[in-house]
């Protein structure tokens, strides 16, 4: 969103190895409920967990509809995104691994 409105932004990426190391989920867990990723930073504002940043950055940059019918629309389309997503993993993770 934040691109497609030439908003500039700062993009920070945890590794995995990052993340196992001490004080890195302790960073999070302060700004966080749960400690995890992905955590929004607008000034003094803190948002998380994704739809809610979803939801927050669509506000801000009036990306969320001129109308309740219009905003109805695009909570469809988010929403049949995230199930897609959820079904998508449950599938992943329900394959047998072929990792050796
Ligand atoms: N429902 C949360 C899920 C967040 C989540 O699962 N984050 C993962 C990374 S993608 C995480 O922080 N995992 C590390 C942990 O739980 O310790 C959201 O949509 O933001």
């Amino acid at each position: 969103m934040m691109d497609r409105c030439g908003v500039p932004y700062d993009d920070e990426r945890v590794s995995l190895e990052s993340w196992v190391q001490p004080g890195t989920q302790e960073r999070f867990l302060q700004c966080t409920q749960l400690g995890q990723l992905p955590v929004l930073h607008d000034g003094k504002f803190t948002a998380c967990p994704s739809q809610a940043i979803n939801r927050y950055l669509a506000r801000k940059l009036k990306l969320d509809g001129d109308t309740p019918e219009e905003a109805a629309r695009i909570d469809e389309v988010v929403e049949t995104a995230s199930e897609l997503l959820m079904d998508l993993v449950a599938a992943i993770f329900a394959l047998p691994c072929t990792a050796k």
